[in-house]
């Protein structure tokens, strides 16, 4: 691969990383820019919803996240928003998603990536992302919809737990369940925070 650079004619890729480095001086170290990520950096919560009409009945369990607006971290790898719920039988999936704001209220475009975690639970990568001091993924909101399937389960609640972990460094695996939401770092043990809620139910 060649790279033009301004007066010097064609370089290799080689070269040009070269003259971007003097350009840009020595990088600073990933350990002197590693902090750990404050408690109060962000919260978590959760509810369930009831839908009812003449297509059907749903319970739908959403989390949210909002991170303090005068926090503007955001960095790889990709946050993490885990959802899980317990549901008697007479209730099935009947999808999952995720939308993001900013802290005024301006929908964030960038990418939010679902992963395999089954029919009770739901986990997206999400992009945090900084830009004009202002964290593109200040707030968020991660919904599981439930549909009835048969009639029954009355007095049986349904359950639910949500979670979203920040972090700093490396890239990630994931279990999630009602009891808990591991995960496992490439990078060992980065700087991240997890929060969730206790189990939230109908
Ligand atoms: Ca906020
Ligand atoms: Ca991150």
């Amino acid at each position: 691969m060649k790279f033009a650079a301004e007066g010097r004619g064609e370089l290799s890729a080689g070269e040009a990383q070269r003259l971007y480095d003097q350009a840009v001086g020595p990088r600073v170290s990933e350990d002197a820019e590693a902090f750990d990520v404050p408690a109060n950096s962000f919260d978590v919560s959760g509810a369930w919803c009831h839908v009812q009409d003449q297509y059907g009945e749903w319970w739908n369990a959403t989390g949210t996240w909002n991170f303090r607006n005068d926090y503007v971290n955001g960095s790889a790898p990709r946050d993490a928003s885990g959802l899980a719920a317990d549901v008697p039988s007479c209730w099935v999936n009947d999808g999952e998603w995720i939308s993001a704001f900013d802290y005024q209220g301006n929908s964030y475009g960038g990418p939010l990536i679902l992963q395999n975690a089954g029919l009770t639970a739901s986990v997206f990568a999400v992009e945090d992302a900084a830009s004009n001091f202002t964290m593109l993924t200040d707030n968020g909101s991660h919904t599981i919809s439930f549909k009835r399937q048969s009639a029954g389960c009355a007095g049986q609640p349904l359950q639910a737990r949500y979670y979203f972990e920040h972090n700093q460094d490396g890239g990630w695996s994931f279990g999630i369940g009602i009891a808990g939401f591991s995960l496992s770092y490439s990078s060992g043990a980065p700087p991240a925070l997890q929060k969730a809620i206790q189990v939230f139910r109908t």
